[in-house]
């Protein structure tokens, strides 16, 4: 008769070798939605397999459907990514050109030491972020094509870190329904440059507050030190020059109302791709 422990080690040898069949199956059944075609998608899978929860959601038929649908269709589909050798040799900064604020340029020069990212409103523990700190939390690195309304596009390497990431720090409060970034830089009249998300793409795992872009910290022109990356929708949604952050109920009351400065302007408020 075999020990106990034999035994026991048997028993997690058989559990391990079916453990790996059923992952080489879901890989592969993976594989063919062409779900992990997507860069980082492979990685990503292996790292999720090794949580037990996340398996046998997948094994179960429903749960691979709901969440191959989750990733590929609808809201939470994930943008395409590309790779290195196609980045954009020029990519066009857009919008209004860098704050010409004094404090702004006295920041830039002192690459950003004082300068802080606060995230307030409907918020458990509101918080500001130093560049440092934010650096400092885990970071994620996409490369993706930009979308213009006015009809261009260019394809660049972003890092930063995720929403979400700074949502679990300071906590949004149940009522919170949307995300207002607050910019920097104004139009010749004045204004501010502001944007809004709803709280389902503050999550999505590519919404980034990006503070690199191809490899080199984010240059003036596209929004240093921080601008939004948000994969699946038109580039005006991606606030550059981000100063603060505001968990709202409601956008009724900032600005114009209808959540942006070209939302203001009559442009769709989602500006889905
Ligand atoms: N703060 C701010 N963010 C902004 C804009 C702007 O004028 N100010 N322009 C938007 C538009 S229309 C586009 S296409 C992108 C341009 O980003 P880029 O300069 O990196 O190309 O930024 C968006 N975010
Ligand atoms: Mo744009």
């Amino acid at each position: 008769m075999l020990k106990k422990t034999q035994k026991t080690r048997v028993a997690l040898m058989k559990n391990q070798s079916l453990d790996r069949s059923r992952r080489k199956l879901l890989l592969g059944a993976l594989q063919a939605t062409g779900l992990v075609l997507f860069s980082g998608c492979e990685k990503m899978f292996n790292g999720l397999q090794q949580n037990r929860k996340f398996l046998s959601l997948l094994e179960s038929a429903e749960g691979a459907n709901r969440r191959v649908q989750k990733f590929l269709t609808g809201r939470n589909k994930l943008a395409q990514e590309f790779t290195e050798k196609d980045i954009s040799r020029y990519f066009k900064p857009n919008g209004n050109p860098p704050p010409l604020a004094m404090d702004y340029m006295a920041d830039a020069a002192s690459q950003w030491q004082s300068w802080r990212l606060e995230v307030s409103g409907l918020a458990q523990s509101p918080h500001s972020f130093s560049l440092t700190e934010l650096k400092s939390m885990p970071a994620r690195t996409q490369i993706t094509r930009h979308d213009c309304v006015e009809g261009w596009s260019a394809i660049g390497k972003w890092k930063g870190v995720r929403l979400e990431e700074i949502m679990r720090r300071v906590q949004p409060q149940p009522r919170a329904k949307y995300v207002v970034f607050h910019c920097m830089d104004t139009d010749s009249d004045g204004t501010h440059y502001y944007e809004s998300i709803d709280l389902e793409d503050a999550v999505h795992p590519q919404t980034i507050l990006a503070y690199e872009m191809n490899d080199a910290p984010l240059p003036l022109e596209h929004g240093a030190p921080l601008r939004l990356r948000l994969e699946n929708q038109l580039g005006y949604k991606m606030a550059k020059y981000i100063r603060a952050i505001e968990f709202v109920a409601d956008l009724k009351n900032i600005q114009q109302g209808k959540g942006g400065y070209w939302e203001d302007q009559g442009y769709e408020w989602f500006a889905g791709i």
